[in-house]
């Protein structure tokens, strides 16, 4: 790293806890999250120990696919909430020294965006049509798309209006690409930006961040996919995808970044599924995004050598750029950890996993789950943590088709479930009404039996309770300034079955496979909580000793 690179900028270390707003807490009973829940627990985070919230999108929408489809950038979704609720989250956040991230959605908006509603009924040819990315069809009749895209969520990325013209969708049909070569597009953003800033937030993350800008003349891809990357297959560094990490987007990072600046202390974290890392790393070069969601670390195995490559690449490549590396092991849209890691083979990210499915080792993926996250929070750089993973929550793997709502199950018949199970309300109290989601027992979907014993009740306090391990490896991390540190690995305890990393004083031992003896020094947080020899740390557990 760089000797330039500021060391103080908290975004570079922070650990940022995402809350999925529709399942964190209920305040007003209706089954659905909203702000005033969030509100009334946020202390839970401060004692958790996190530095800053990221909130899913909580502006107003359609919530066609639960609140991705925004029609006003500038409100609050009265599901949620209001204005008024945000700024009164946004305050005491900060008064328990928090920080807040809010998700903008800049590629694509809702069909019921006024702007969108504008184009549909002005017409061919208009200036409202140019806002978005409207096509006649191909076929004699303009009755055939206008290529060969496939949206990610299944299906073609092209929808018929009555005029037969047709709109591109990366996402659901609801979900109108904006046309980011209109300069109106830009500026309608800004504002957006500037918004937000007024009010106060720290920073954004933003969706997918790789889309925007499309190749001129919308040509057919080589390879029909609704993978993120572009292709099933691994991704080929030097074919260019005609919607993914087309090089303009850089310019309208540029942009908002000077917008930033303008501004103390604010940061924005690209969403960009952009494989190899070598090529993510171009989204967080100087002057464009703060920091990237690592998703080949997210994406990686329960495996010694694996981790060792994620790892080593990850500091290598964000280094190469004074960029800090992310780690992150869950979110809204992929399999939760403690179930996918108990796994050798996982559906494709975000096809989710159904009752039809092989059901998981629940014991086998806590374990890991833990190990994984304790191997996770070591790492210098900063830390995503997903709502309710603090609980070691599993997936709910058994919904039922007829609580789907992820419009990747509606698009494609059920084939792909979708992500609905990492989405389900969280459990705060064992013995309440919707496991003290509310205090109604609604929830908008419901939670399975097993989540009870996961409860935050049955945890607090608890030795070895998941909950009380994320608490101390937090404060831990905090303690030793791990953000900050540098990695150096241990290579004697570097092997097929095991991985020992230093940083800043502090000797992070994973171990995957049979036994291994500890170094001798103080033991500051293990995953093991029930050591039964002293000193062995067996399989799929890890520890921190102080060196
Ligand atoms: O996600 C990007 C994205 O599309 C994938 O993670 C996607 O969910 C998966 O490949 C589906 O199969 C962002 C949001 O995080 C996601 O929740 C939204 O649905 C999506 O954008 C559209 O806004």
């Amino acid at each position: 790293m760089s000797s330039d690179v500021n060391k103080n900028e908290w975004w570079r270390s922070a650990v940022i806890y995402q809350i999925y707003p529709r399942s964190f807490a209920d305040g007003n009973g209706d089954g659905m999250g909203d702000l005033q829940g969030v509100e009334a627990n946020l202390e839970s985070l401060k004692e958790l120990g996190v530095d800053a919230v990221w909130f899913s999108p909580f502006m107003t929408s359609p919530q066609k696919d639960a609140g991705y489809d925004v029609s006003n950038y500038k409100d609050i979704d009265p599901l949620f909430g209001t204005l008024a609720d945000f700024d009164s989250v946004l305050s005491k956040a900060h008064s328990l020294g928090i920080r807040v991230i809010v998700d903008l959605v800049p590629n694509h908006c809702s069909e019921e965006h006024p702007l969108f509603q504008a184009a549909v009924a002005a017409g061919p040819g208009s200036p409202e049509r140019e806002m978005f990315h409207f096509r006649d069809g191909k076929g004699e009749n303009g009755e055939l798309p206008p290529n060969n895209w496939q949206s990610v969520f299944g299906g073609p990325t092209w929808t018929q209006v009555p005029d037969g013209q047709w709109y591109l969708h990366i996402f659901d049909s609801s979900q109108p690409d904006w046309n980011w070569e209109n300069p109106l597009v830009k500026e309608f953003f800004d504002g957006v930006f500037r918004f937000w800033l007024d009010r106060g937030v720290d920073g954004f993350r933003v969706d997918v961040a790789h889309a925007l800008i499309k190749e001129p003349g919308l040509p057919d891809v080589a390879e029909t996919s609704s993978s993120m990357t572009g292709s099933d297959e691994e991704p080929n560094d030097d074919q260019a995808h005609p919607h993914w990490g087309q090089e303009g987007v850089h310019d309208i990072i540029r942009g908002w970044r000077r917008i930033i600046e303008e501004y103390d202390d604010r940061a924005m974290a690209a969403e960009a599924w952009i494989l190899p890392l070598s090529k993510m790393a171009k989204w967080v070069r100087p002057g464009e995004y703060h920091q990237a969601f690592n998703f080949a670390y997210l994406e990686g195995k329960w495996d010694a050598s694996a981790l060792h490559k994620v790892v080593d690449e990850s500091l290598e490549e964000f280094g190469k750029v004074e960029a800090p590396s992310t780690w992150v092991l869950s979110n809204h849209d992929v399999i939760r950890h403690t179930t996918r890691l108990s796994y050798d083979q996982v559906p494709k990210q975000g096809d989710g996993i159904g009752p039809d499915y092989p059901q998981p080792d629940e014991a086998l993926g806590l374990r890991r789950g833990r190990a994984a996250t304790a191997f996770m929070l070591g790492l210098p750089g900063s830390s995503y943590i997903y709502q309710g993973e603090e609980l070691g929550l599993p997936e709910h793997t058994t919904l039922e088709a007829k609580f789907r709502q992820d419009p990747t199950f509606f698009r494609t018949k059920g084939e792909r479930v979708g992500r609905d199970g990492c989405r389900v309300p969280l459990p705060w109290d064992a013995d309440a009404p919707a496991f003290g989601f509310n205090s109604t027992g609604k929830a908008w979907l419901p939670q399975p039996e097993n989540f009870r014993s996961y409860a935050r009740n049955q945890q607090r306090g608890i030795p070895g309770s998941t909950l009380e391990l994320y608490k101390r490896l937090l404060a831990v991390r905090k303690d030793f300034n791990l953000g900050n540190g540098e990695l150096k690995w241990h290579e004697d305890l570097c092997d097929d079955s095991t991985l020992g990393y230093e940083n800043n004083g502090v000797l992070v031992v994973a171990n995957f496979a049979g036994q291994v003896a500890l170094p001798s020094g103080e033991l500051l947080v293990t995953t093991q909580h029930d050591l039964s020899v002293e000193g062995v740390l067996e399989a799929d557990q890890v520890a921190w000793i102080k060196l």
